[in-house]
Parts: C-alpha cells; structure tokens; sequence
C-alpha cells in the first residue's frame, strides 16, 4: 500500500491526497509534521518537508515529483491536460500555486492562524498587510485573466486548478476571502474547486483535523 508523510492542512499535502483520491489509489497516512526536525523522517526526506510518498521501493518527496509520477504511473483518470500548451501551462500553474502564491497564502495562514492558535502569538499584521493589499492584488488581477467564468481552467478538473486555488483555502482559514467584486472569476473558481468531490472530501478531513469541523 502506498504511504503518504505529511498532515492535513498543508496545500501540498493535500495536493497529493487529492491526486490520490482522484485516481482511486488507495494509501495510508503516515502523519508527519513539518518542521519537525526529526531524524528518522530525513532519512526519507533529507529537505524534511512534507508530503513524501513511498511506493514499495520508491520514496519520492515534492508534491510536484510525486503527482507526476502518479500521472505516469496511473495516467486514468488524467490529472493533467494533455496537448502541449495546455500541459505547459498546467506546469506553470502549479509552478505559481505551488511557488509565489502559495508563500504569500502561507504568510497569512502563519501570521493569523498558527500565530494565534499553535504558538500564543499576536499575528503580525503589518505583514498580513503588505500580502493583502500590495502583494495579493496584481496576482489576483493576472489569475482573474486566466481564469474561465465557469467549469474548470482546462474544462475538466485537473490539479493546475487545484494549486492556483489551494492557497486562498489556507488564507482562508485565516479569514482572507477573495473580494467576488473586484475579482468575480477566481472567487467562484476558489468556489468551484472547493466543491468538487475529492477536494471536498479532504478539506472535510483537514478541518477536523485543524479544529475548524
Ligand atoms: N516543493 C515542496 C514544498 C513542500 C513544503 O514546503 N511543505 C511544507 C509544509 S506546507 C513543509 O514541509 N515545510 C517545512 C520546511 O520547510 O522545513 C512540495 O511541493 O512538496
């Protein structure tokens, strides 16, 4: 059986188990916190981020390696466009997701959720500030011109919506909505994607596991 490393509520977890769920793959979770430090988890993942996979013989860390090797291993159901430009720009997509974005989603989420809740600290808000007014705005102004008004960004669900949505879900967690005025087409994908059936599976698990369920 396959086994996943990681805990609900970070974005690349939940990438994978996504994936996984998708395809119908059956996997245990091993739960393994980030940042932990732990000897014994870097001998799988010397980075010591999570998620790693492991696959009989094969141990894997990133979640990108991983949901690659997944489409290759078990291509149906597709999780990635096929055709050249679509599937270039699906690697973009999850590049930004799973990059930039995902670092100004995760200062949110640190500042006003782990802040607050994990550590007894005052969240920073200045910080919270800058990523929400100066930082979040242009990016949302390109990703409101990428994304299509309704259905998916390559028609069927494929992880590229997933990666441009998952950081907004861990701002959200932190009470950052995407204002649906200003930026009307990715409100509703974040929407859209939050709904669709595997997503929604594992977002139920995250908030018990996060306390908000
Ligand atoms: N590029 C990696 C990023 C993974 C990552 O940054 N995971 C975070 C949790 S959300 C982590 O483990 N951070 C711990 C650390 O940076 O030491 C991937 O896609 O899997």
């Amino acid at each position: 059986m396959i086994k996943v490393y990681g805990v609900h509520g970070s974005p690349f977890v939940r990438k994978v188990f996504v994936a996984l769920d998708y395809k119908g793959i059956p996997y245990d979770i091993v739960r393994q916190m980030p940042f932990s430090g732990d000897s014994e988890y870097l001998k799988i993942n010397p980075l010591g981020k999570v998620p790693t996979l492991v696959d009989g013989d094969l141990t894997l860390g990133d979640s990108k390696v991983i949901c690659r090797y997944l489409e290759n291993a078990y291509p149906e159901p597709a999780l990635y466009p096929t055709g050249l430009a679509d599937r270039a720009m699906a690697d973009w997509y999850e590049d930004l997701g799973g990059g930039y974005l995902s670092e100004l989603g995760a200062g949110i989420f640190f500042q006003r959720f782990m802040r607050p809740f994990a550590f007894k600290q005052e969240p920073d808000e200045e910080l919270v500030a800058r990523i929400t007014d100066k930082k979040l705005p242009p990016m949302l102004d390109y990703l409101e011109s990428q994304v299509p008004a309704d259905g998916f960004i390559f028609g069927d669900f494929t992880l590229a919506d997933l990666c441009l949505v998952s950081p907004f879900i861990n701002a959200g967690y932190a009470g950052y909505d995407v204002d649906s005025s200003r930026w009307p087409g990715m409100a509703s994908l974040i929407a859209r994607v939050k709904e669709q059936a595997q997503v929604k599976a594992v977002l139920d698990k995250e908030a018990k596991a996060l306390g908000l369920g």
